[in-house]
C-alpha cells in the first residue's frame, strides 16, 4: 500500500508568498504542495500537505497521522518556539519526524534558536527557502526506504 506523508503546517503561513517575501520568498504553499508531490512520486510516496493557524488543529492532525501517514514533515512556524503541547502530540507518533523551517532561523531573533519540536525530530532543516521540504520529503523517501 502506498505511504502517506503529512507535511503540517503552522500558523501564518497560509500567508507565504503573500507578506514579508524578503525573509520568506514569493513562492506559495501551492508550490510547496507541487516540488513534495514530485518528489514522493520519484520515492512511491503520497503527501498531504495541510496548514492551520489553531494549535489543536495541528494536534488533531498529527494524532490522525497515528493511522493515516507513514512520516510527518512539519513546519510549526512560531509553535516551534512555544509549544510543549505539539511536541507531546509528536511523541506519540511512532513513524520519523522532520522539522523545516524556510528561514535560517539561527539567524534571526534569540527567542526562534529554541524548538521543541527538534527535541523529537530526526533531522532539522533551516535557511533553504521552500527547498528545505522537497529536501525533506527526498529524506523521507530514504528513510521509509
Ligand atoms: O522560517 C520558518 O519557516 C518559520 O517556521 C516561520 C515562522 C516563524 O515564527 C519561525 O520562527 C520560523 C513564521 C511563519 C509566518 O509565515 C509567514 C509567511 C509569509 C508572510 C508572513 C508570515
Amino acid at each position: 500500500m502506498t505511504k502517506t506523508i503529512y507535511i503540517l503546517n503552522g500558523p501564518n503561513l497560509n500567508l507565504l508568498g503573500k507578506r514579508q517575501p524578503e525573509i520568506y520568498g514569493h513562492e506559495t504553499l501551492d508550490d510547496v504542495e507541487a516540488q513534495c508531490r514530485g518528489v514522493a512520486d520519484e520515492f512511491g510516496l503520497a503527501c498531504n500537505l495541510m496548514q492551520s493557524n489553531h494549535e489543536g488543529q495541528i494536534i488533531d492532525w498529527i494524532h490522525e497521522a497515528r493511522q493515516a501517514a507513514a512520516g510527518i514533515i512539519i513546519n510549526p512556524a512560531a509553535l516551534t518556539h512555544t509549544s510543549v503541547a505539539v511536541m507531546d502530540a509528536l511523541n506519540a507518533f511512532e513513524g520519523p519526524v522532520l522539522e523545516v523551517h524556510i528561514s535560517n532561523v539561527h539567524k534571526r531573533e534569540p527567542f526562534r534558536h529554541h524548538s521543541y519540536v527538534s527535541l523529537r525530530a530526526e533531522g532539522v532543516i533551516a535557511g533553504f527557502g521552500i527547498e528545505g521540504y522537497a529536501l525533506a520529503m527526498r529524506r523521507m523517501g530514504g528513510l521509509l526506504a
